[in-house]
């Protein structure tokens, strides 16, 4: 499906299998919204948020929501997050109307500026208490933006990994590292926003339930959540008689996958596949075995699904993530503590993520010997080897 500017295929809407809304946050969530509302996606719905007015009047199809109205008059947040943050919250109340229901949100954000630096991470909060599976699609600036824009959006990117299941980051720079310098600013943003539509299609794709292969929200869930290390989506086409191999190489070459690095480093991967009537299950398990020589340990989730238009070609979305669950870390993984460690009242270090296992104290008290009261005491170094060790050295077990 080719989603160069200008181009923006209008989608069979089939309605999805869950209700995903889609929200757009300040300038760039906004654009984006808006053009994939124009494509359609059989989600519930898409809304465009902002504080600023004149950017909420350039939305067409979306829904559009003015927040924060008192504290910025009709203005953008002027690159401060903590404002973008107090206008989504005081906001709370109309969007937990908006979302209600929703078993998916995903949520677009420029990261760098205000209103979606701030707001992001606040309104993955809010989405989550109401029950919905979060994930946030966060644009990275131009390295061109400046030092400051460009640390200030990898807070609001840490904050909203915090906040959501899972964030998939998309850095504009990458992409003028493909096309380079010399295409104007506007028709640089339009080939970022083409690529994030590619993939947001794909994820479409993914939670549609007519697929030969599906895989829900469940499965999108299981993947992503608690993988905070970072997730990539990227999508490819190929056609023709090599066409699986092709569509791996394409899919190593994409701006966001850093030459197939990010395909290698991947602890988990979804992947939606799509081909035309001729499709066979040959044609998906030569893909997924392209996929599993590059990243032979990764949890893999496939959907595969017909679309007629893709006759003699293939098209793949694929989401990666990286970062061990929780219940992945071996207790092996724990750090070994010496006991001399211990007596000293030492602190294991905790590693990754993994708690520090919380136990009480053993009461445990010295009994009589019983029948070996009256034998001889096994005596080395001046210690009787028959008293138990934590009894002679005063140790407390825990
Ligand atoms: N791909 C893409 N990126 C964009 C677009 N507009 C802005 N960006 C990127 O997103 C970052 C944040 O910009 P905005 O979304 O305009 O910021 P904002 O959230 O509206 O912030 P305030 O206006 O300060 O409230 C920028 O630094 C750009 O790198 C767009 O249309 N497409
Ligand atoms: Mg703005």
């Amino acid at each position: 499906m080719n989603f160069a500017p200008g181009q923006h295929p209008r989608e069979q809407a089939t309605q999805l299998a869950v209700n995903l809304q889609v929200v757009g946050l300040g300038g760039a969530g906004g654009n984006v919204v808006d053009k994939l509302a124009a494509i359609g996606l059989g989600a519930s719905g898409f809304v465009a948020v902002d504080t600023d007015a004149q950017a909420l009047q350039r939305i067409v199809m979306a829904q559009k929501v003015a927040v924060g109205a008192k504290r910025t008059r009709g203005l953008g947040c002027g690159g401060d997050p903590d404002l973008g943050r107090q206008c989504i919250e005081s906001a709370k109340r109309a969007m937990c109307k908006r979302l209600e229901g929703a078993e998916v949100l995903l949520l677009i954000a420029g990261m760098g500026g205000g209103l979606g630096t701030g707001a992001a991470s606040a309104l993955a909060t809010i989405a989550s208490t109401e029950g919905a599976l979060v994930l946030g699609l966060a644009l990275m600036p131009f390295e061109c933006e400046g030092r400051r824009r460009m640390e200030q959006a990898n807070a609001g990117l840490a904050r909203l990994r915090e906040a959501a299941d899972a964030v998939i980051c998309l850095p504009n720079q990458h992409v003028l590292e493909l096309h380079g310098e010399n295409k104007s600013a506007q028709e640089t943003f339009e080939a970022a926003d083409a690529l994030v539509l590619e993939g947001v299609f794909g994820i479409g794709r993914l939670l549609r339930a007519d697929g030969l292969l599906t895989a829900g929200l469940a499965d999108l869930r299981a993947v992503l959540s608690e993988r905070h290390e970072g997730s990539v989506l990227a999508a490819a086409e190929a056609e023709g008689r090599k066409r699986h191999r092709e569509l791996l190489d394409q899919l190593c070459a994409h701006p966001f996958m850093e030459k197939g690095k990010v395909l290698k480093e991947a602890d988990a991967l979804l992947v939606s596949l799509v081909g035309g009537l001729d499709m066979s299950m040959a044609d998906v398990n030569r893909v997924t075995q392209h996929i599993g020589a590059h990243c032979p340990e990764a949890e893999l989730v496939l959907s595969a699904a017909v679309e007629p238009g893709f006759k003699d070609k293939l098209g793949i979305t694929v989401i990666t993530a990286r970062g061990k669950k929780e219940s992945e870390i071996k207790p092996s993984q724990e750090p070994i503590v010496p006991v001399s460690q211990s007596e000293d009242n030492a602190e294991p270090k905790a590693r990754g993520r993994r708690q520090k296992v919380k136990q009480q104290e053993l009461q445990l008290q010295a009994i009589s010997k019983g029948r070996f009261e009256k034998s001889e005491p096994t005596l080395y170094g001046g210690e009787d080897l028959d008293v138990p060790t934590f009894i002679r050295r005063s140790l407390l077990l825990k």
